[in-house]
């Protein structure tokens, strides 16, 4: 694996099947990274049958949307779990000058922001989250994170793919039945264990998934590109973006 010089705390943006699971696999393997995918954690949490994931469960069947304040909290705790941010040292633990001063400055509420790492080890890269503009804002408040990819792919390239879609759940890996199939029908190459289509990869469903990206998650872009994050790929395969992507986060983080 490509090790980087500097922490890259990436986003990927763009539509239900443009390939930001192929992706996000594929970077895992050439750089030293780690990456969440909101999906996959609401999955995780549906096949456990927590109140969250039987919230989610109808949500996601209908191609809706889960609350902003849900999500926000879910992938925020989860960065900090993991340690790629860290809580910064509680007021009440000593007040610090630098605390104080924030105080007095009426600032005192950033008191609580998470600390990036600023160690290569700790890069990481979300895929799917932030999702609203709500969501990125409540996201700056707390981490800052500094590149935005935005696979860029046609509606039309991207409905052909989703009929082939098969998955492991539990790893979140993702196959298609004729672009990259398992080399077992059926079977995750990894664990033997059997491979399952989404219960939101139905036409009717993926239409409304579609539409929610137009009128939810587009609008991200506009945020991040004034933010000066953004970095839009564009492509009808994933063969076409790897090396793009690669080469772009070699240059600005290895
Ligand atoms: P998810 O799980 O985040 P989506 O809709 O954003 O779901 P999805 O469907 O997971 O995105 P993807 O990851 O972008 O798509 O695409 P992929 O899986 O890598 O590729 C799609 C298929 O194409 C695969 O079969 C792959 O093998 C194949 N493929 C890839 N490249 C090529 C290629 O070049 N050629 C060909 N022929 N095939 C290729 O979110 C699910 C739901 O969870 C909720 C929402 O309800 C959402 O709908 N949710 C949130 N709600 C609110 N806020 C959030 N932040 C939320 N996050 C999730
Ligand atoms: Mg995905």
């Amino acid at each position: 694996a490509t090790k980087l010089r500097t922490a890259a705390r990436m986003i990927l943006i763009g539509p239900p099947g443009s390939g930001k699971g192929t992706q996000s696999g594929r970077l895992l393997n050439q750089f030293k990274l780690s990456s969440i995918s909101s999906g996959d954690i609401l999955r995780e949490n549906i096949r456990a049958r927590t109140p969250l994931g039987v919230q989610a469960e109808t949500i996601i069947r209908q191609g809706g949307l889960i609350a902003d304040n849900v999500m926000v909290k879910l992938i925020v705790g989860e960065l900090s779990k993991r340690g790629w941010v860290e809580s910064r040292p509680t007021l009440t633990s000593g007040v610090t000058m630098s605390g104080a001063l924030e105080i007095l400055s009426g600032a005192a509420a950033k008191a609580t922001r998470l600390a990036t790492s600023e160690s290569p080890s700790s890069s990481f890269l979300l895929d799917g989250f932030p999702r609203t503009r709500k969501q990125a804002e409540s996201l700056d408040e707390e981490v800052d994170m500094n590149f935005v990819v935005n696979l860029d792919v046609p509606t039309d390239v991207i409905l052909e793919r989703i009929a082939g879609r098969m998955v492991h759940e539990p790893s979140g890996r993702v196959y298609n039945n004729g672009w990259n199939p398992p080399r077992v029908p059926g079977i995750d190459d990894v664990t033997g264990e059997p491979l399952t289509r989404r219960a939101d990869d139905c036409p009717e469903t993926f239409a409304k998934r579609l539409k929610a990206y137009e009128e939810s998650t587009a609008p991200l872009l506009e945020h991040y590109d004034k933010a000066g994050l953004l970095w839009t790929v564009r492509g009808n395969s994933s063969d076409e973006i790897t090396p793009l992507l690669d080469a772009e986060i070699v240059r600005r983080f290895a």
